[in-house]
């Protein structure tokens, strides 16, 4: 079967294609040999929050400062968010991707710095080999700046997504004063270098593949926020490079994934790392994601933080704004080598 190139998103192409169409398949050497992957849930920490208001807090912080340093990613529960919340939002989510084309089109945008942004791939302007992925990129902080500008089809997504993201930016400042603390800084030192914050979210949504082994639904990469709160359905697809394997999240339902992204590396004076992950496709289901990506405001100066910062560790980063960071991360399209590796400290 011809599959049509006439279509912008790739829920619509799909319905005509029994293999991949060329312009997604990778090249040998890149492709996610799945033989090569580890499945297991063990390597990433699962992380109970419900100590964090009382005595037992020591010991989460503990738990999480040790699993930022080694992971760079831990599971979370008892957060705060309830089962029907994720439920409802996870069934929203799939909700939009099953409206009408037209429907769903009238969110379309190719341009990275629209606050509402339905799309394909990761950056169709730049990219050279496209991914098995539709998405709906939100812009969220302050809300009263977007919620007006966002979807109203499926009619409750507003006020639910509203919902979701005031309570995940919640759990979000919980977790930052928890990393904070972690790093021997002072609790609100992290969410105070942020300026105004900033915070975006994701609805990914995955269709199934004919060839998942010869594509990504996402390449690896490194986030660029400062954490990122992962909400993912029930099937399988998200992998986090450990010891130089790639490894399977395999879902726990009612739990998030967090994992340190590119800012919060920077912060920490390269003591938590951002680490690689990706997300691959398969040929029976359709996935749907929700990362939240929470980040400064474009014109916060990131640098490391002084108090990390000494003879013995000097400063791996100068300081920057994250607007150009931001450029940087849009325009090269996702790579392997990080985005960071342009905002290094001179050694000379
Ligand atoms: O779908 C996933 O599990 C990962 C999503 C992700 O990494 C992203 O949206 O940046």
């Amino acid at each position: 079967m011809v599959p049509s190139t006439t279509k912008l998103l790739l829920t619509d192409m799909v319905l005509g294609v029994d293999h991949v169409p060329s312009n997604y398949v990778r090249p040998p050497s890149e492709r996610p040999n799945f033989k090569d992957v580890q499945a297991s849930d063990v390597s990433i920490p699962l992380i109970d929050l419900q100590d964090l208001q009382g005595p037992g807090r020591p010991d989460v912080v503990k738990q999480i400062g040790q699993a930022c340093q080694h992971s760079g990613f831990f599971q979370i529960q008892n957060h705060g968010v309830s089962e029907t919340m994720i439920s409802n939002i996870l069934r929203l989510a799939r909700d939009f991707f099953q409206l009408p084309e037209s429907e769903r089109l009238k969110n379309y945008s190719d341009n990275p710095s629209n606050p509402v942004r339905l799309s394909t791939s990761f950056n169709v302007k730049t990219e050279k080999v496209a991914n098995w992925r539709d998405f709906l990129r939100l812009h969220c902080y302050p809300l009263e700046d977007y919620v007006h500008q966002w979807p109203s089809n499926p009619p409750s997504f507003r006020e639910d997504v509203a919902e979701y993201c005031t309570s995940i930016r919640a759990l979000v400042l919980r977790l930052l004063e928890t990393i904070s603390e972690s790093l021997g800084l002072e609790k609100n030192y992290v969410s105070g270098v942020l300026g105004k914050h900033g915070q975006h979210m994701a609805m990914n949504y995955y269709p199934p593949c004919p060839q998942p082994e010869l594509t990504y639904g996402l390449p690896g990469h490194t986030d660029c926020s400062l954490i990122t709160v992962l909400l993912q359905d029930d099937v399988p697809g998200l992998q986090v490079l450990r010891n130089g394997k790639w490894v399977s999240v395999n879902p726990i339902p009612n739990s998030f994934i967090v994992n340190i992204g590119d800012h919060m590396q920077v912060i920490s004076n390269d003591r938590y790392k951002s680490v690689l992950h990706r997300a691959v496709v398969n040929c029976n289901k359709d996935r749907i994601s929700i990362p939240t990506f929470y980040c400064p405001s474009p014109d916060a100066v990131i640098g490391p933080s002084p108090e990390l910062v000494d003879d013995d560790h000097p400063a791996v980063y100068r300081n920057f704004t994250c607007e150009e960071y931001y450029t940087q991360f849009w325009n090269r399209g996702l790579a392997t080598e990080s985005c960071l590796d342009t905002f290094k400290a001179s050694t000379t």
